[in-house]
Parts: C-alpha cells; structure tokens; sequence
C-alpha cells in the first residue's frame, strides 16, 4: 500500500496548472475543540452546521473558502499510516473524530511507519506540499505558525515550522506569529534563516488574534495577491532560494482581541503551566484553550474568522501564481 496518497482532484488541478491551496491540520485535531458550537459564529459562514464538531466545521470552511476563491483545496493529514494531500469528506470527518494528535516533520516517518493518524502541522504541511508526488503545492493556509516560545531560555520550545521553512519554498499564509510565542524572538529567528516576511496591508506585524500593534514593525509589506505571488517568483524563480515565504494577514478587524488582553492571559496561564505538569507539546492546545476560556468564547470566534481569511487570501495568492 503506498504511504502517499494524493488526491486525484489535486493530481488534475497541478497538472492542468489550476491554483491549489495546501491546508495544515494540526488545528483540526489540537487547534480547535471538537465540541459543537451550538449556533453559527459571529462571521457567519455558509453552510456552517452548527451542531457539528467546531474542529471538524472549521475544516470544511476552510476548504470552502479556497473553493470559493477560485482554488482547489488540498487538507494534508495523516490518516491509518498514509500521508494524504487532499482528503474526501469522510476523511475529514473521520480526522476530526478520531484524532487529538499532531504531526510535524520529525513525527512523520514513526506515523507512517506505525500507521497512526494525525493532523500535520504547519511545517508536516509544507513538507507534504514539496513531496514530487504533490505537485508542488506552491501555497497554503494555516491560522498562525509555530515559533519560538515564550521563556524558551528556562523552557526550550522551539517549533519545527521554523527549520521546515529554512528549507521548503511554499508560500505559508497566516495571521503572522501567533501571540502565545515570544514573538521578536521568533521575527529574529525567521530573519536568520532567510525567510521573507511580509504583512498584507500594513507596516506592522499583525498579531494573531489581535490587529498589527504600533512596537513591531513588519520586515515587509505588500498590499495585493498579484505582489506577494511576484515576489514568491522572485525568491524562488529569480534568485534561486529555496526557503518559505511567510505571508501575514491581519484578522479581520470586527473579530480582533486586545493585544494586552491575551497578553495577560498568556502570561498567567504560562505560570500557571509552570507549576503544573504541561509539556512542550501540549503547551500550544493548552494555552489556546485558556485564551479561550478566559475571553468568553471569543478568541474562537477570532481564530474562525481568521483562518476564513487567510484560505481566502492563500486561494487568491495560488490563482496569481498559476498565471504564467
Ligand atoms: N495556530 C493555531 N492552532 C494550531 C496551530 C497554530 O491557532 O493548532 C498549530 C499549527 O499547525 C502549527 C503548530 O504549525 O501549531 C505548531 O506546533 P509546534 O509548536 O508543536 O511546532
Ligand atoms: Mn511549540
């Protein structure tokens, strides 16, 4: 049996030169709760089946969003111990219900090997992207990336995403460095490893859940698809590079968190973590759960909303991109 299996809508859609947008889905297995919502959320998107599981609705809208923006989308997942980029709706469904794992780069051989199932992060995602199976898939979609965690001097946690996008030339659009990361540090890292960084529509970094704040400039900014796709060509195409291009798109503005309020949260729940037993793994599902909590629902709210967003911008970024 193979242990890569693409998708044959996805395997037309490459070949024919149609716009693809990869889907990392770490946030449907660890990002999201698989609690219903119980009513549509704030941003209201069609065809959101209120009493499903919010992890699994939250797939399907973003797969939507890509459709409906003019790309096809490509979930990549590990599911019984085959690596898939693009999964049918009882794939998905069942990703949803049965996992509460994540997979990034160095977990992949073992989940393949041992026939697990997992939703692959941002850096798994990209590497499935790459594969010469895959395509490539030039773009893809995520909420936030992973970085360099708060207080990694007392606590070493440094995401894979990092070194995945030293080396993998795809396009990650996300709402820049989620805001539970030492966000300068992670800047410095991706800065040091060559990775351009640009926000879309503003000269400062946005911050996840929250819209760009006045300390942290942006390294870059471009203000349509149609240039952020040039300036991929130019990374990959012209100068030969070949690491990832971090694309940060601000949360839409009615759905944003106060900066110093999630900072509050973080900062307790991350001492509060201290204390208790967390590890390094469990820290980012276990302070999105807090955030959560703490905001009365609506740092969920935010996180729907924007990873509408970004599928939206991702599909527009991939459709500049397959014109030649
Ligand atoms: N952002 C979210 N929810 C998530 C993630 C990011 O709002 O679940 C996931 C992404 O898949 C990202 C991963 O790639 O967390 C990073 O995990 P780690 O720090 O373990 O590398
Ligand atoms: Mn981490």
């Amino acid at each position: 049996m193979p242990q890569i299996e693409v998708h044959p809508q996805v395997t037309e859609a490459l070949e024919s030169g149609q716009p693809v947008v990869g889907l990392e889905s770490a946030l449907i297995t660890v990002g999201l709760p698989s609690t219903a919502l119980g009513r549509p959320p704030r941003c209201n998107p069609p065809g959101w089946d209120a009493a499903s599981p919010t992890n699994l609705e939250a797939g399907r809208l973003l797969e939507r969003a890509v459709r409906d923006a003019g790309a096809l989308p490509a979930t990549v997942a590990v599911l019984d111990g085959v690596l898939r980029i693009g999964l049918t709706d009882a794939q998905l469904v069942k990703l949803a219900e049965v996992s509460r794992r994540k997979a990034s780069t160095g977990d992949l051989a073992r989940c393949l090997a041992c026939g697990e199932t997992a939703g692959t992060t941002v850096a798994a995602t990209m590497l499935a992207c790459q594969l010469p199976e895959a395509g490539p898939v030039r773009v893809l979609a995520t909420g936030g990336i992973g970085g360099v965690h708060r207080n990694w001097l007392r606590r070493p946690d440094i995401s894979t995403d990092l070194s995945q996008l030293a080396v993998t030339p795809v396009c990650v659009v996300s709402c820049g460095v989620k805001s539970i990361l030492d966000v300068p540090t992670t800047l410095q890292a991706l800065e040091m490893l060559g990775v351009p960084v640009i926000a879309y529509g503003t000269d400062r970094l946005p911050q996840f859940y929250s819209r760009p704040c006045d300390q942290l400039m942006a390294p870059g900014r471009l203000d349509d698809p149609t240039a952020i796709a040039r300036l991929c060509r130019s990374h990959w195409e012209t100068l030969g590079c070949r690491s990832g291009v971090v694309v940060a798109n601000p949360v839409p503005e009615r759905y944003e968190l106060e900066n110093s309020l999630v900072d509050a949260i973080v900062t307790a729940a991350e001492a509060e973590a201290a204390a208790g037993q967390i590890s390094a793994g469990e820290m980012t599902p276990y302070l999105l759960k807090v955030v959560n909590q703490r905001t009365g629902g609506r740092a969920l709210e935010s996180n729907i909303a924007l990873l509408q967003s970004n599928a939206r911008l991702a599909a527009k970024i991939a459709s500049a991109l397959a014109v030649r």
